[in-house]
């Protein structure tokens, strides 16, 4: 198995374990990929995920390019499709999604970092869309991602250049929420998705959804979901306890009902 997914109580770890190959992601790596993928979103005892590379040099280091150098232009819009496939499940599962970036996020590696909600890095992080270098473009997402979560005119000159950027970088440009050293980066990771997973799921599932719409669509519309989605809160049990628990001075506890 090339995906290695493992739980700590809420929190599910999901490796990809290629290291000999800076973890690429090959077709069969990505079909795998997805079925984790989906099983972890259909799972509600998640509460959030980490997304990380296997070694201590790459996080992923983009599509597997000797595959796709053998790829007709169906096949391509397959291995297309498949990779998108696997950045949706990361952007709207219910559970928020960390990317601990431990080495090269290059290409598709970079574009699995930005679909996921936070991304914290290792001081050797590195990130970089060097697709046009090969000929090709992004075909995963970054062509939208990367200037909704940094800026436009950056995101164009990663995209046309193919320059890389270090992690002290990916900081000043918000791709990077916190950098690190490579050995603090997952015992973090796993502070921040235990601190999440510890409040009430359906609360940070709605938080996430209105969240993931500020980009998108109209902005009167997504006010309107926003106080929706609040107000379908108060039938829970969850708010009514985390209200509760606070004027009763105590620690409250979340069944995510
Ligand atoms: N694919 C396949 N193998 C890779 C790889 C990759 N992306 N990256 C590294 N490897 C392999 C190397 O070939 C090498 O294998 P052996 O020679 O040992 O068998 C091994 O990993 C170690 O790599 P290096 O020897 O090169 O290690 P270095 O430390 O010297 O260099 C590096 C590390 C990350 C700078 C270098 O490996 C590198 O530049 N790698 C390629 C990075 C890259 O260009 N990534 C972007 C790929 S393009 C689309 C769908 C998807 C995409 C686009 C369109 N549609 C279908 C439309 C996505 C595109 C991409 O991601």
């Amino acid at each position: 198995m090339s995906i290695e997914v493992r739980r700590e109580e809420r929190v599910a770890i999901l490796t990809i374990n290629r290291p000999e190959a800076l973890n690429a992601l090959s077709s069969a790596l990505l079909e795998e990929l997805r079925s984790e993928l989906a099983a972890i979103a259909g799972d509600t005892t998640v509460g959030c995920l980490i997304l990380t590379g296997a070694g201590d040099k790459a996080f992923i280091a983009g599509a597997d390019i000797a595959e796709m150098a053998t790829k007709t232009p169906l096949e391509a819009r397959a291995y297309a499709v498949l990779g998108q496939e696997c950045a949706r499940y990361l952007e709207t599962m219910r559970a928020p999604t960390i990317a601990a970036v431990n080495g090269y996020a290059l290409g598709g590696g970079s574009e699995m970092a930005l679909a996921c909600d936070i991304r914290l890095c290792s001081e050797n992080a590195v990130f970089g869309q060097p697709e046009v270098d090969l000929g090709i473009m992004p075909g995963w997402g970054a062509t939208q991602r990367l200037a909704r979560t940094t800026s436009m005119g950056f995101a164009k000159e990663l995209i046309f250049t193919g320059r890389r950027v270090k992690a002290d970088e990916a900081l000043a440009r918000g791709l990077a929420q916190h950098v690190m050293p490579l050995d603090e980066l997952m015992p973090r990771a796993l502070k921040m998705a235990h601190e999440i997973s510890a409040k009430s799921p359906v609360a940070i599932a709605y938080a996430k959804e209105s969240t993931n719409r500020a980009l998108a669509g109209d902005l009167a519309t997504n006010y309107m979901v926003e106080a929706d989605l609040f107000s379908i809160l108060f039938s829970t049990e969850d708010a009514k306890e985390g209200l509760r628990a606070f004027t009763e001075k105590r620690q409250p506890k979340f069944h995510g009902r």
